[in-house]
């Protein structure tokens, strides 16, 4: 993976765009963003068959702009489709056990403190994301929102490293997060309830 996927890392379920949803995908693959996580949660959120038939569509679209596919949580959905990558949080499955069943995949790892990320650092993950670090709407579990200040922190502690910056990202604020040392801003709603998201993903994409 390279850092540059990260840019602009679209993240989406059909509870976060219930009209069209995967028109919203194509809406957003067309106009340039460098990745895509599904992430199926929440209210109404798809189950079985329903579920993998969607994630396939999403999978084939993704294909078609070459754009990396990746599922939220989900291992075994990410392996049964044979996704590009997973991504996890604190409560998942072990990093150690996760990496070993997606070698050679991208393997995103969510993370809140110092420790988390030497673990996800050290335990082999492609990438972190860190958030939130504004208010979010999007999560019904989040955090309360961190600010710029801990990513700068990963940012000194592995100059190297790809990171996403998540939670609350606008176009008037995603710059802040890369100032701070993101290499991209990972969005649900931002993107979701754009008017114009091929204006929406080039200003996000912006240094
Ligand atoms: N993870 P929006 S915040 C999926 O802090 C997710 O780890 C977060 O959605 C974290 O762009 C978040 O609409 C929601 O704020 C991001």
């Amino acid at each position: 993976m390279k850092r540059s996927n990260l840019s602009v890392y679209f993240i989406m379920g059909t509870p976060n765009c219930q009209h069209a949803p995967l028109a919203v995908i194509k809406d957003a693959l067309q106009a340039g963003i460098t990745m895509f996580q599904l992430r199926e949660k929440g209210e109404h959120a798809l189950v079985g068959d329903e579920l993998e038939a969607f994630a396939r569509a999403c999978q084939a679209l993704c294909a078609e702009y070459n754009v990396p596919f990746i599922v939220n949580d989900d291992v075994e959905l990410a392996r049964k489709l044979g996704a590009n990558g997973v991504h996890v949080g604190q409560g998942d499955q072990a990093l150690a056990e996760i990496r070993a069943q997606f070698l050679g995949k991208i393997v995103g790892v969510s993370v809140h403190t110092k420790e988390e990320l030497d673990l996800a650092v050290e335990g082999g993950a492609d990438y972190v994301g860190i958030g939130p670090i504004f208010a979010t709407q999007s999560k019904a579990d989040a955090k309360a929102p961190a600010g710029v200040t801990f990513l700068h922190e990963a940012r000194v502690l592995y100059p190297d490293f790809p990171i996403v910056a998540i939670g609350g990202i606008t176009i008037a604020n995603a710059s802040a997060t890369r100032a701070a040392g993101a290499d991209g801003v990972a969005v649900i709603s931002t993107i979701c309830q754009s008017t114009n998201r091929q204006q929406t993903i080039a200003n996000l994409g912006q240094y």
